[in-house]
C-alpha cells in the first residue's frame, strides 16, 4: 500500500505517546479482514454464527458498561466557549492538552495499533472527505470495514495531500471515569478514549460525518446532516430524492428502506444516516451519503416492520449486544416470538428464558453492522460521485396529539424555523419519563459541531443560495387518538404521505394553507385500500391554534437559549407563526 508522508509522520507521533507493541496498517483486503476476525474469535471477542444460516457473521458483546453514545462524555474544544454553544459541552483546547491527552500515554501498551484510512463519501468524488482513525480495537478497523470505504482506495484519494481528519481512539481501560469523546474542530482531529461502542469508537460516523463536518459545512458552504436519503419513483416512471432527519426512535431506517404499499411506487435507499449536501451547478441541493455501511438498531427490526434490512442480515454482518439461539443464530426482541420454554444466551453472555429472566434478551440498543450493498433496495446512486439532487427535506418527529400527520412549510425561511423548532416525544427506549417533549432541531442535537444558533444561520444563507431549493416538510408517523392508540398505520403506508409530498413538488396536490404551513385537503391523500373513516382523518389532519400557541411558547423559550446568536430571521418566523396563530385562534 503506498504511504502518505502527512499520515506516516502523525502516525509515528501518536505512536511515540500510546507505545503500542505493533503497528498494523489496514488495506481493505478480504484476506485482511479474514485474519482480524480468526484473531477476535481465538480471543473470545467475537462468537462465529452458524456458518451455513449466517455464514461469515459474528456476534461481539462489548463490555456491559459500554452500550451507547454517552452524550456527557462528549465534547467540542473550541477556542471560545460561545462556539461550541448551548446544545454543547465545552472542554478547553488547553485542558483537552493537560487532561486527557495524558490518558493516551501508553494506552496501547501490549496492544496492536490499527492505522485504517477511509473515504467519507463516493471515491473521485469532489464531495468526499478522507480520514484516518488509528485505533487499539480490532473490533472497530472490522467495523469500518463495513461501514465506510476503507484501506488503500483512501490513500489513493488523498494522493500526497495533507488534508485528512485525524481520529485517535483507544479503549484505555474502558472505564467511564476515564471516558471522553472530545473534538477539534479546527484542527479537524477527534480523540476518544475509554469506549469501543459504536457512535463513541467509530469516528468516521457521528464525530467526523457530523461533527467536524458539520464545521467544515459552515466554513465551506455545504451542509452535514443527520438525515437520511431516499430515491422514490411514481408509477409513471418519474423520481424524485428526498432527504430526512428524524430523531432517534422515529424510524429513521425503517423509511429509508420502505416497502411501499401502494401499486407502482418503488424506493431506492441512498442513506439510512448521514447526508453531506451541495449546491450544484444548476442551483439545485445535491446529496452524497457519505458512508458505505450501515449500524442499525436490532430490537424492533423484522420481516414486519423492514423486510430489507433483513433481507441484508443474512451474511458478513457483525451483530453487537443481541442474544444468540442455541443453533447459533441472532435474536432480538421484535424479530420473532421465542418458541415456547425456548433458552437463549443474552447479550452478557448468561442463559435467558421468556418470562423467567429479568431483562431483555438482546440489549435495547443492540446493533448489526452490514455493508450498504447488502441492502436489496440500495442502488447504484449511492456511488455516484456527483451525488443525487434533493426535490424534498422532510423533518419528523414523534408527537403525539400536536403536530399533523404532514404539512409543508410556506417557504425555506420558514422550513429552516420547522427544523430549528423540531420537537420529539421520548419513548421508553431511553431513561425517564415517557412522552415528555425535547427540542432537537434538524434532529442535530447531539451532533452538530458548533454554535447552533449559527448553524442556524447557515441553512439560511443556503437558501439565499439556492436557485431551485428543495421544499421543505414536517411528517407525524405518531399521533393517537384519546386511547392512545395510533391514528396512523405507519411503515408501508408512508408512502401516502410522501406521494402527496412529491405532488406538491410537483405542483399537482391540493392543500390547504393554515397558520403553521400546508395541510392535505381531506382528498388529497392517496387512501386507497386503506380502512381510514373521515372523522380519523380529520383527526390526523387537526391543526389546534390554541395548542400551537403552547407550543411556540415552549420553543420560544428553547430558541432564547442561543442569545445573540439566533438569527434575526428566525426570530422573524417566529412573531409571523405568533400573529397567524393569534389570528386564527380568535
Ligand atoms: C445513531 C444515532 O446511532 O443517531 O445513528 O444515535
Ligand atoms: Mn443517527
Amino acid at each position: 500500500m503506498s504511504m502518505n508522508k502527512a499520515v506516516e509522520e502523525w502516525v509515528k507521533q501518536v505512536a511515540e505517546h500510546t507505545k503500542p507493541e505493533r503497528l498494523r496498517w489496514c488495506d481493505g483486503s478480504d484476506s485482511e479482514a479474514r485474519e482480524l476476525e480468526a484473531s477476535m474469535v481465538e480471543s473470545g471477542s467475537l462468537v462465529p454464527l452458524d456458518p451455513k444460516k449466517f455464514p461469515g457473521s459474528f456476534l461481539h458483546r462489548s463490555d456491559p458498561t459500554d452500550v451507547a453514545r454517552t452524550e456527557h462524555l462528549t465534547f467540542i474544544a473550541s477556542a471560545n466557549r460561545a462556539d461550541a454553544g448551548p446544545t454543547n459541552n465545552w472542554m478547553n483546547p488547553a485542558n483537552a492538552e493537560g487532561d486527557v491527552w495524558p490518558l493516551f500515554a501508553g494506552s496501547m501498551k501490549g496492544r496492536t495499533m490499527f492505522v485504517v484510512p477511509y473515504v467519507m463519501g463516493p471515491a473521485g468524488s469532489k464531495h468526499s472527505r478522507v480520514g484516518v482513525e488509528v485505533t487499539d480495537s480490532a473490533y472497530v478497523a472490522l467495523n469500518l470495514r463495513l461501514m465506510t470505504r476503507m484501506g488503500a482506495v483512501a490513500l489513493r484519494e488523498l494522493g500526497d495531500g495533507d488534508r485528512f481528519v485525524k481520529g485517535i481512539h483507544s479503549l484505555g481501560d474502558l472505564s467511564p471515569e476515564r471516558r471522553f469523546i472530545v473534538h477539534f474542530p479546527a484542527k479537524r482531529e477527534i480523540w476518544s478514549i475509554g469506549s469501543g461502542y459504536g457512535g463513541n469508537a467509530l469516528l468516521s460516523k457521528k464525530c467526523h460525518a457530523l461533527r467536524i463536518a458539520s464545521v467544515e459545512g459552515f466554513e465551506q458552504g455545504w451542509m452535514a446532516e443527520h438525515m437520511m436519503i431516499v430515491g422514490i419513483t411514481n408509477p409513471q416512471g418519474k423520481k424524485h430524492y428526498v432527504a430526512a432527519a428524524f430523531p432517534s426512535a422515529c424510524g429513521k431506517t425503517n423509511l429509508a428502506m420502505l416497502v411501499p404499499n401502494l401499486p407502482g411506487w418503488k424506493v431506492e435507499t441512498v442513506g439510512d444516516d448521514i447526508c453531506w449536501m451541495h449546491i450544484g451547478e444548476d442551483g439545485r441541493l445535491w446529496a452524497v451519503n457519505p458512508e458505505a455501511g450501515f449500524f442499525g438498531v436490532a430490537p424492533g427490526t423484522s420481516v414486519k416492520t423492514n423486510p430489507n434490512a433483513m433481507a441484508a442480515l443474512g451474511h458478513d454482518v457483525i451483530f453487537t449486544n443481541v442474544a444468540l439461539r442455541d443453533d447459533l443464530t441472532p435474536w432480538w426482541e421484535g424479530m420473532d416470538p421465542v418458541r415456547e420454554h425456548e433458552q437463549l444466551t443474552d447479550w452478557r453472555g448468561s442463559r435467558w428464558q421468556k418470562g423467567q429472566s429479568t431483562g431483555p434478551a438482546a440489549h435495547p440498543n443492540a446493533r448489526f453492522t452490514v455493508a450498504a450493498r447488502q441492502c436489496p433496495t440500495v442502488g447504484a446512486s449511492i456511488a455516484d460521485p456527483r451525488g443525487v439532487p434533493i426535490s424534498a427535506i422532510i423533518f419528523g418527529g414523534r408527537r403525539a396529539r400536536l403536530a399533523p400527520l404532514v404539512y409543508e412549510a410556506r417557504d425555506w425561511n420558514h422550513g429552516v424555523y420547522v427544523g430549528a423548532t423540531l420537537v420529539s416525544e421520548t419513548t421508553a427506549a431511553a431513561t425517564g419519563a415517557v412522552g415528555v417533549p425535547r427540542n432537537d432541531p434538524m434532529a442535530m442535537v447531539p451532533f452538530c459541531g458548533y454554535n447552533m444558533g449559527d448553524y442556524f444561520g447557515h441553512w439560511l444563507q443556503m437558501g439565499k443560495r439556492l436557485v431551485n431549493p428543495p421544499r421543505i416538510f414536517h411528517v407525524n408517523w405518531f399521533r393517537t387518538n384519546e386511547e392512545g392508540k395510533f391514528l396512523w398505520p405507519g411503515f408501508g403506508d408512508n408512502i401516502r404521505v410522501l406521494k402527496w409530498i412529491l405532488e406538491r413538488v410537483d405542483n399537482r396536490a391540493p392543500a390547504r394553507a393554515t397558520a403553521i404551513g400546508n395541510v392535505p385537503t381531506a382528498d388529497a391523500l392517496d387512501l386507497a385500500g386503506l380502512d381510514l373513516n373521515v372523522p380519523r382523518m380529520d383527526e390526523l389532519l387537526a391543526v389546534d391554534p390554541g395548542a400551537w400557541l403552547e407550543e411556540l411558547t415552549r420553543n420560544g423559550a428553547f430558541l432564547q437559549r442561543f442569545e445573540d446568536r439566533l438569527p434575526s430571521s428566525l426570530q422573524a418566523e417566529h412573531h409571523a407563526l405568533r400573529d397567524r396563530l393569534g389570528r386564527s385562534a380568535s
